[in-house]
């Protein structure tokens, strides 16, 4: 009997020493960790008898072909982690799904459509400031105009992608047709306390929160911090500490909304200079787009009143929006069935994070199956899956794709 959830956090533990030095993983799309983690994915699918390449969005396909002119189910999640993550947000989605193929092989199961896992590049979107790339370039929904975004050292998206011997300009012919495609099923953590509060190992998601990322730019006049008075200073980071405390309360106090400031720039950030340039993003989260679009309006009238209050210049812009997703009601019930059957009781949770499968919803069908988070804590060392609770994830994986057609 294989212990399919102890042969998962084998593979993931390898997969975690994929990282920059430092606390965590920190593992960003189209580097040497990056390409580390391609290496022991290409060599796990070569073992399951998959077909392997990476697309020109830098997607691992994994493709267990079906029979002819059969159809194709699309599995997996994403490579890439946030600075300083955990171990399993994303890559465990493109762990399990190997290992169930594994184990219907092991079990003789014949299926009657084709496979594919796919490793998606860049989901978190902390490297560059777009993100989705790959399950976008899937669904034909990608941009070619964040191929000029740029990193933090100044590398564009365009560069990155070349230098992984990427050909970016025929991302474009990526997009598949939504007729050879069943659907998208992405293993996730939870990254939320609901599974490990109702005592449970899995969870089928209803629905994908919308997101949406602003940057706002307020530029004063820097001045000697000793001698510049108080009165009349133009001191951008004033402003801006009046923009996080608005963002903050609009999220405490509006129903479903998450608004968050996370990160900021100062410049010339001295200890002995009034700030002159702050730059900050502000993230807002809510399953109910209503509610978000009036928080994003709400954020750039409030902003701008501080702004002009303050004599500072501002530039607000959206960076970065996708909408809420419903997950599909057959694929969810054939995922609700297999889980049930493997013990799960109380089965539908929304998600608050995003994910590539609201990207992949343009292209096909799409279900989630959440895995029990260790305390509910993500994008952070600690971040734990255990080994019995992926071990059930792969059963429930096993048993959708014995049941979807
Ligand atoms: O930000 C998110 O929700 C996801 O982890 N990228
Ligand atoms: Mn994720
Ligand atoms: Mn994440």
């Amino acid at each position: 009997m294989i212990d399919w959830g102890a042969r998962a956090e084998t593979l993931l533990n390898e997969l975690a020493a994929c990282s920059e030095p430092g606390p965590g993983v920190t593992r960003l799309p189209f580097t040497a960790e990056h390409d580390a983690a391609l290496e022991l994915l290409k060599a796990e699918m070569f073992k399951t008898g998959l077909t392997v390449r990476l697309d020109d969005a830098g997607t691992l396909v994994g493709r267990q072909d079906g029979p002819p002119g059969c159809k194709t189910m699309l599995l997996g999640s994403h490579q890439d982690s946030v600075r300083e993550g955990g171990a399993y947000d994303g890559i465990m989605g493109v762990v399990l799904p190997i290992l169930a193929l594994q184990k219907l092989q092991s079990e003789c199961t014949e299926l009657s459509f084709g496979v594919e896992v796919l490793a998606f590049a860049d989901e978190e979107g902390v490297r560059f400031p777009t993100a989705l790339i790959g399950s976008r370039a899937l669904s034909g929904t990608f941009d070619p105009s964040t191929l000029e975004m740029r990193d933090l050292q100044g590398t564009t998206l365009m560069q990155a992608m070349r230098s992984f011997e990427l050909n970016p300009e025929k991302i474009k012919a990526l997009a598949r047709d939504p007729e050879d495609i069943i659907g998208f099923l992405e293993t996730h953590i939870e990254q939320g306390p609901v599974l490990e509060r109702e005592d449970e190992a899995v969870g089928v998601v209803t629905a994908i929160c919308g997101i949406e990322r602003h940057q706002i730019i307020l530029t004063g006049e820097t001045g000697h911090a000793g001698t510049l008075p108080m009165q009349g200073r133009k001191d951008a980071l004033v402003g801006a500490a009046e923009i996080v405390s608005e963002v903050n309360r609009m999220g405490r106090e509006t129903a479903d909304l998450r608004a968050t400031v996370g990160s900021l720039t100062v410049e010339p950030n001295v200890v002995n200079a009034v700030p002159r340039i702050v730059q900050l993003t502000v993230e807002i989260r809510s399953p109910l787009d209503e509610n978000r679009l009036q928080a994003g309006q709400d954020l750039h009238q409030f902003a701008q009143s501080i702004a002009a209050s303050m004599g500072l210049a501002i530039e607000c812009s959206v960076t970065y929006s996708q909408q809420a997703q419903p997950c599909d009601a057959r694929l969810s019930c054939v995922l609700t069935n297999a889980a049930r059957s493997k013990g799960a009781k109380r089965l539908s949770l929304p998600s608050g994070a995003t994910h590539d499968a609201s990207a992949m919803a343009d292209l096909c069908p799409v279900a989630m199956l959440f895995v029990r988070c260790r305390d509910g804590v993500s994008h952070r060392p600690e971040e734990f899956a255990s080994a019995a609770d992926m071990g059930v994830a792969i059963d429930v994986l096993a048993g959708f794709l014995r049941s979807v057609h």
